[in-house]
């Protein structure tokens, strides 16, 4: 019929490269641009299928985040605002491997039979379309909406040049109904943020103010000029964005990735900013970490990671918490017991998961991958997760957010009232700031600034909450990454049988030995990860574990 003829012709000029093999992998589709044209088709595609499925809007994004600038790549985002459903991956890939019209059609056919889903319905699907800055994006957003409008009825809506985040806010906030242009996402941040900082105690003492400006490192992507639209709302801090798109190169020598990874100042920073809060965003604005410079003669910083804001965020709301806690006891509302939860993988440091077990909470672990870390924060009333390179965000449950507004709705409310009430608007302010549908490098970053002036803290302060475990992480070429395979949060080695005992038994010659080694999913290499007491005795750690494992 109609619907095959059009796949047919669509499809005959987009048959991938031949020999050409890419996944969805963590973070969607990602490759070199030139290569990508096929795929993106694709994609757009599987995301009308996807739309068509949920019946509701679902979200394409192009970009490849913190790569260098010659690559791109493609994710879908579910009508949650989440990454598309892990059951729909194994057709995404093969649907990229079609080899010709007739495979695809048939592909698609035999996809859409075992999910039930029809063509031609009343509904019909919608595909909002967003892209970093990337210089290739803009030609493959077309091949994302050729394939789109391969699926008869599909609608595209390009919301033009966003942060990954952004998109993922809107798919979200679109599917409840609410608004959700660009102008209502800078709108809700500022407004969120300035609700928050107006709940904050007063301090009496000038000395322990922070520091109002905020040097910002916009990795010369798109988080830049989004900034540059958020400060025109914002009051009560000063950002000072660098990197911002036309100093230099996307993510190169700049970015969170960048100063996560090499433990060194970003481009465009250096000795004349130390004593400066400073904080790095990634290409497309999902990711962030603070850091400071610390060295008048080096780029040396001191890295504040994901785990640190984790703590940060975790400190904050476990506050509040024990403020309502108090105030329950004291029969003020009814008893609401809040399941609060973490949730790290093997990366984060030791010293955190220390630090998080003695604020008394509970402490989960999942792979690498936002995916994993998002499924298993949602299982708390509030789920605070982080990835220690920077990705990651605060989840409540439906039941906890109609908890704290049926406590502003009771009668007795004042809103300029008691530290208990300032206590359920904070926690208010922050369920508006903080972007759920994914790590929001934007609005996380504006919660850190909140909590550091509710705190009265400095960067400092907040960096000696705890102290890093010495780390080292290497990457290791091998023939075939595939054939290691672990489990337990990667922590553990189950194929090739024996390995897991070598890393062993090295790991137990070293004082507060930690080290764990997995195939990466974004690059073709066995990464190691170790800790240990000193800088030494860690480099030696992670260098024996890697000659095994090589
Ligand atoms: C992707 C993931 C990130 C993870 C990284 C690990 C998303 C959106 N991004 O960038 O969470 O930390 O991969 O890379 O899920 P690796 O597997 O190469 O170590
Ligand atoms: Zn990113």
């Amino acid at each position: 019929d109609q619907q095959i003829a059009t796949l047919l012709t669509s499809s005959a000029q987009f048959t991938p490269i031949p020999g050409f093999k890419i996944t969805y992998g963590t973070a969607g589709f990602r490759a070199n641009a030139s290569v990508l044209s096929s795929t993106v088709f694709c994609a757009g595609i599987l995301a009308a299928l996807r739309s068509l499925k949920t019946g509701k809007m679902v979200g394409l994004m192009i970009t490849a985040s913190h790569n260098p600038i010659d690559d791109n790549g493609v994710k879908i985002a579910d009508p949650s605002g989440g990454m598309m459903a892990q059951t729909w991956e194994p057709f995404a890939d093969a649907l990229v491997g079609f080899q010709s019209p007739e495979e695809l059609v048939q592909l698609v056919l035999e996809f859409t039979k075992k999910e039930k889903i029809s063509f031609g319905g009343p509904k019909s699907a919608v595909i909002l379309l967003g892209r970093d800055t990337r210089p290739s994006g803009k030609s493959l957003l077309e091949c994302a909406k050729r394939g789109i409008a391969s699926i008869i009825g599909a609608v595209a809506i390009n919301m033009g040049i966003l942060t990954t985040p952004q998109l993922h806010w809107m798919v979200r906030c679109r599917n409840k109904d609410i608004n959700a242009s660009e102008y209502d996402y800078f709108k809700q941040l500022s407004k969120s943020f300035m609700s928050l900082v107006g709940l904050n105690p007063l301090k009496e003492t000038t000395s322990s103010k922070p520091n109002s400006t905020l040097l910002i490192d916009a990795a010369n992507g798109v988080g830049g000029e989004k900034l540059h639209e958020v400060k025109k709302s914002l009051m009560g801090i000063e950002l000072q964005v660098r990197n911002s798109g036309k100093e230099g190169i996307l993510n190169d020598g700049v970015g969170a990735d960048f100063v996560q990874k090499e433990k060194v100042a970003p481009q465009g920073f250096g000795p004349s900013d130390v004593g400066m809060r400073c904080v790095s965003l990634d290409g497309d604005a999902d990711r962030f970490v603070y850091f400071r410079v610390i060295s008048t003669d080096s780029n040396k910083i001191d890295l504040i990671d994901g785990d640190k804001i984790l703590s940060l965020f975790a400190l904050f709301i476990k506050a509040q918490l024990n403020i309502l806690q108090k105030m329950d006891d004291k029969g003020a509302g009814d008893q609401f017991v809040t399941r609060i939860g973490v949730v790290q993988t093997a990366y984060a440091n030791g010293a955190s998961t220390d630090y998080l077990r003695q604020l008394g909470l509970e402490v989960a672990f999942t792979p690498t991958g936002v995916k994993y870390l998002h499924e298993k924060a949602a299982e708390y009333d509030i789920g605070i997760y982080f990835e220690a390179n920077g990705h990651g965000t605060i989840l409540f449950s439906d039941t906890f957010l109609s908890m704290i507004e049926a406590r502003v709705n009771e009668p007795m409310f004042s809103s300029t009232g008691s530290e208990y009430e300032r206590a359920i608007l904070r926690l208010v302010a922050v369920t508006q700031l903080i972007n759920q549908a994914v790590g929001d490098a934007l609005s996380g970053l504006l919660l850190v600034e909140a909590i550091l002036q509710y705190m009265g803290w400095s960067i400092e302060t907040w960096s000696k909450l705890y102290r890093d475990l010495p780390s080292r992480q290497l990457k290791i070429k091998v023939a075939d990454r595939t054939a290691v395979i672990t489990a337990n949060a990667e922590t553990q080695v189950v194929k090739p049988f024996g390995l897991q005992k070598m890393i062993d038994s090295e790991t137990a010659k070293y004082t507060k030995g930690r080290c764990f080694i997995r195939p990466s999913g974004t690059e073709d290499v066995i990464r190691v990860y170790a800790e240990a007491s000193t800088q030494e005795a860690v480099d030696t750690l992670a260098q024996s574990v890697g000659q095994i494992v090589g």
